[in-house]
């Protein structure tokens, strides 16, 4: 018996690849059922299967992270066998505000050795690759112990990443067959089940429908549940001036966005009832109202100019920007001020405008507290990364990169979503300039839905 042989039996005997009728989590029959996390009782099979990856990994690797849980004892069988430093990547970021992704040392540029155990439709490496990307590593290589044949391999492939699986289902039966430990009838049966199942096309929104629950704050959810069902992320700021304007193009555009964001202060006839009619709209076609104000007082100013005036924002806005330029106090007043009516913060960590001030050291010192305040769900930002799990807007997106004459820098789309890897999308007169609106946001559209909240 071949090593390879050998290891495959050792997976059965010890459970970690059983045959019968198992039911899966999406309520499927499946004949072969596989979890490898009992191999932590076996050390000798880990040490064996650390010798199998170490023979696939590419010699520039400089980082080994396991894909928690399996895969984690993996990664540090390989890290103890080649001396290749391990990361750990946190499971449990989403939730935890300011705690980090990753354990371990690295630094931005390092080549990466992703360790998974099982890859079935691909979609948690998905995840987890875009979170190490996030933190600046590059994705060198992928090693998975077993493919379950099931697309997720493609997938990847597809994606561009080198994928290497260093055993499948198939090659899992027929050397087991071929040693005489199962019968044709179990390999039959299991070739069928692969047939049937060969290519699980995951949920195309559920990273984001995963996102929406998993999120801290009521109205992100809200906003995520919109762009999930609508398949939007894109976000129309509306600097018209005449609210009779405003209400038409938000008619026209209203099917396609998630939010409208506003600047209140630059309509000529403002009134009650133009945000009596905003309102119905936007509760019509489904969408949310962002008053980009971008408060930028001290806390108790601040406090007023949300609730008092005759815009009376925080009545109305479902989100607002905010400067913190003022520094934490004054987002601690926010978090303190008993209003049942509070609006989400986005807070302004960098500006698309030429020469903006909003530099690294700043975004960093931003980055350092606000997302300690539960009203905070975000944030506006160009080229800085965002804590996972918040999200991130970001507006000077255009079709058109020319600027505005004025200042104003322009990515385009796919620009902003593969480059910048922000989640929502600020378009200004790129859609409400357009001779016809409806036609210019489905070109919008179609480059926003390329955003990985929908892969
Ligand atoms: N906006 C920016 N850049 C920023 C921030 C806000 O353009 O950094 I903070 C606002 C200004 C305008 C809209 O309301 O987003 C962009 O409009 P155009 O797409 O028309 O440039």
């Amino acid at each position: 018996m071949n090593s390879n042989a050998a290891f495959l039996k050792k997976l059965v005997d010890i459970n970690c690849v059983k045959f019968g009728d198992f039911t899966l989590k999406s309520g499927k029959q499946s004949p072969f059922y596989v979890d490898l996390r009992n191999i932590v009782s076996y050390p000798d099979l880990l040490a064996e299967l650390s010798g199998f990856f170490k023979h696939h990994l590419n010699g520039n690797v400089q980082r080994i992270c396991g894909v928690p849980y399996a895969a984690l004892p993996m990664a540090t069988a390989i890290s103890l066998h080649t001396g290749i430093p391990m990361l750990i990547k946190r499971k449990e970021t989403k939730n935890y505000g300011t705690k980090k992704v990753l354990e371990g040392e690295f630094n931005k540029g390092d080549k990466v050795v992703v360790i998974e155990d099982v890859i079935t439709s691909g979609e948690s490496l998905v995840e987890t690759i875009r979170e190490l990307e996030n933190e600046g590593l590059i994705v060198e290589q992928i090693l998975v112990v077993l493919d379950r044949e099931q697309g997720g391999t493609k997938r990847l492939k597809d994606k561009g990443y080198n994928i290497t699986p260093l055993f499948s289902i198939s090659s899992l039966l027929q050397t087991l067959h071929a040693e005489n430990f199962i019968d044709s009838e179990v390999v039959n049966k299991v070739a069928a089940f692969l047939a049937e199942n060969n290519n699980i096309i995951p949920d195309k929104t559920d990273g984001i429908k995963q996102l929406a629950k998993a999120h801290h704050n009521p109205i992100a959810q809200k906003l995520l549940d919109i762009a999930h069902s609508k398949k939007s992320n894109l976000i129309a700021s509306v600097d018209l001036t005449k609210s009779n304007d405003i209400l038409h193009f938000l008619n026209k555009v209203g099917h396609g966005i998630c939010a409208a964001k506003l600047h209140i202060d630059i309509v000529e006839d403002f009134s009650e009832g133009f945000i009596s009619e905003l309102k119905s709209i936007a509760d019509r076609h489904r969408f949310l109202i962002i008053e980009d104000r971008k408060f930028a007082d001290i806390g108790n100013t601040q406090l007023l100019q949300l609730s008092k005036g005759i815009f009376n924002i925080s009545s109305w806005a479902d989100m607002v920007t905010i400067h913190l330029i003022s520094g934490e106090a004054a987002l601690k007043a926010i978090q303190q001020w008993d209003n049942n009516n509070k609006p989400a913060l986005i807070p302004i960590v960098e500006m698309s405008s030429e020469g903006a001030l909003t530099d690294k050291a700043y975004a960093e010192k931003c980055k350092s507290f606000m997302f300690n305040y539960p009203e905070v769900i975000g944030a506006v930002c160009q080229t800085e990364n965002i804590a996972s799990g918040w999200l991130k807007f970001t507006p000077g997106v255009n079709l058109s990169t020319a600027g505005d004459g004025k200042g104003q820098q322009y990515n385009t789309p796919l620009h902003v979503i593969e480059n910048l890897r922000s989640d929502f999308l600020i378009i200004g007169r790129g859609l409400y300039l357009a001779e016809d609106p409806e036609t210019e946001l489905d070109k919008y559209l179609s480059e926003a839905r390329k955003s990985s909240l929908f892969s």
